[in-house]
C-alpha cells in the first residue's frame, strides 16, 4: 500500500523537523501535516517544503472530529505520527485544562479517527511521539527505562502520560498496531523561545535578565531535535508494534551549567568581553513542583534499531545559537504580541 502519512503538529518546533526529513527522503509517501497553528505552531517553519508535491497542510484542530474524520478520507491515511499537543509545562502549571484537552482528548479523538477509517487494522500504525516526563523525577540517581513505572509530577507530564495510556489501550483493546517513544528535552533550529535554550539566547541578545530558577542544579538530558527526528523515522520504519522506545542523548546538564555555557557562546559570538552575560543570570522562584533530574537510557533503542545521536552537544549547541542569531525576523515575529503578554505575566516584567 502507498503510504499517506498523517503527521500532527508539523508547524511545531520537533514536528517541522520531522515533516522535512520526510518529504525530503520519501517522495514516495505523501505527507501531510495537521496543525491547527497555536502559538507554537509557525508555518515559517516549513518554507523549505511548501509547494512539494507529496507535502500537503491541513490547519485543523484535534478537538475538531468532523474536520479529523475528512482528512483521513481525503488524504486515505494509512498511518499516523502523533507530535501535536501543548509542550510546555510552565504553562501546564498556569492552565491545565489546555492541556487536558488538546494532549488528552485531542489524542483520543485522532485514536477514534484512525480506528474508523482504517477497516482493517492490521498494515496501518499510530506513532505517538512522548517524553521521558512521564516517568517522573530521577533524584537518586539511575536512568529511565521503558520499564520504568509511570510517575508523571506536572500537569504537561500527567496528560502526556495520560496519552500514552490510551494508545496503548487502544492497541490491547481494539488491535490497533502502534509504537511510542519517549524522548527527553531537545534543542536546535525553531523552537518557540519560552524554553531555556532559546529563552536565554534571545534574552543576551536583548540585554534582558536569565531567569534561572531555584539554584539552577536541575538535570536535563539534552538532544539536538535531528537526531530526535532520525530516531523517529527508524522506529517508524523498524520499531516493532506494541512496543515502547526511549530516546536520549546521553548528555546530562545542570541547568545553571548550560545557561553559563550559551553566556560564553554568545559573548563570544557577539565580541562581547568575558563574563558580561554572565552578569544577567538572575536566580528566581523555582517552578512548582520542579523535577530534579531526567536522564534516558537509549541503550534499547541503539541496540535493537541501531539508532545513535550524530552531533556532539558543543557542536549543537553552536549551531543553534547560529541559527537564532541569523533569523531575527523570524525571532522577532515568533516574541511580539501574545509571547510578550505570556512573558511579561510568567516573569513579572
Ligand atoms: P511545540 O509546542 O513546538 O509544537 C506543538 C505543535 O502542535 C504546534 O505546531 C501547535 O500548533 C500544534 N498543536 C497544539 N495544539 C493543537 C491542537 N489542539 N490541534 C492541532 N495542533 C495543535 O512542541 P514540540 O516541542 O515540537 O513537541 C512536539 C511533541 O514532542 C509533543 O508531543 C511533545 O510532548 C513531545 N516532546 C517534546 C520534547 C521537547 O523537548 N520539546 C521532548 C520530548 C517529547
Ligand atoms: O526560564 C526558565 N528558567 C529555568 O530555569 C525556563 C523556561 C526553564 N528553566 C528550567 C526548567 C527546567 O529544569 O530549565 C529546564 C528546562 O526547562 P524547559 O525548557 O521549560 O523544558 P522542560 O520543562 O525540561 O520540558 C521540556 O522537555 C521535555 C519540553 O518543554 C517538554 O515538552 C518535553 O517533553
Amino acid at each position: 500500500m502507498q503510504k499517506s502519512i498523517l503527521i500532527t503538529g508539523g508547524a511545531g518546533f520537533i514536528g517541522s523537523h520531522v515533516v522535512k526529513l520526510f518529504v525530503a527522503n520519501y517522495p514516495d509517501y505523501t505527507i501531510v501535516n495537521l496543525d491547527s497553528l497555536t502559538y507554537a505552531g509557525n508555518l515559517e517553519n516549513l518554507k523549505e517544503v511548501e509547494g512539494k508535491e507529496n507535502y500537503h497542510f491541513e490547519k485543523i484542530d484535534l478537538l475538531d472530529e468532523k474536520g479529523l474524520e475528512a482528512v483521513f478520507g481525503k488524504y486515505q491515511i494509512t498511518d499516523v505520527i502523533h507530535l501535536a499537543a501543548e509542550s510546555h509545562v510552565d504553562r501546564s502549571i498556569s492552565d491545565p485544562l489546555a492541556f487536558v484537552k488538546t494532549n488528552v482528548i485531542g489524542t483520543v479523538n485522532l485514536l477514534n479517527a484512525a480506528k474508523t477509517a482504517w477497516k482493517e487494522l492490521d498494515g496501518h500504525l499510530f506513532y505517538h511521539v512522548s517524553t521521558d516526563e512521564v516517568y517522573g523525577s530521577l533524584d537518586d540517581g539511575g536512568f529511565f527505562l521503558e520499564t520504568t513505572a509511570y510517575d508523571p509530577q506536572s500537569p504537561y507530564s500527567a496528560s502526556k502520560a495520560s496519552s500514552d495510556h490510551f494508545v496503548r489501550a487502544y492497541a490491547n483493546t481494539y488491535g490497533m498496531k502502534t509504537v511510542i517513544s519517549n524522548c527527553s528535552n531537545n534543542y536546535g533550529p525553531n523552537q518557540f523561545p519560552e524554553k531555556l535554550i532559546p529563552l536565554c539566547i534571545n534574552n543576551i541578545k536583548n540585554q534582558k535578565s536569565l531567569p534561572v530558577y531555584g539554584k539552577g542544579e536541575n538535570v536535563r538530558d539534552w538532544l539536538y531535535v535531528e537526531d530526535h527526528a532520525a530516531a523517529i523515522d527508524v522506529i517508524f520504519h523498524q520499531g516493532k508494534s506494541g512496543e515502547t522506545y526511549n530516546i536520549g542523548g546521553w548528555n546530562e546538564w545542570k541547568n545553571i551549567d548550560i545557561v553559563t555555557l550559551l553566556c560564553e557562546i554568545m559573548d563570544r559570538k557577539l565580541g562581547n568581553e568575558k563574563g558580561t552575560s554572565a552578569q544577567l543570570i538572575t536566580f528566581v522562584k523555582d517552578r512548582a513542583g520542579h523535577d530534579l533530574r531526567y536522564a534516558i537510557d537509549a541503550g534499547k533503542l541503539e541496540k535493537e534499531l541501531g539508532w545513535k545521536p550524530s552531533l556532539q552537544f558543543e557542536e549543537g549547541i553552536e549551531k543553534t545559537v547560529d541559527w537564532y542569531l541569523s533569523n531575527e525576523v523570524w525571532l522577532k515575529s515568533v516574541t511580539s504580541g501574545d509571547y510578550q503578554n505570556y512573558y511579561d505575566k510568567h516573569y513579572g516584567e
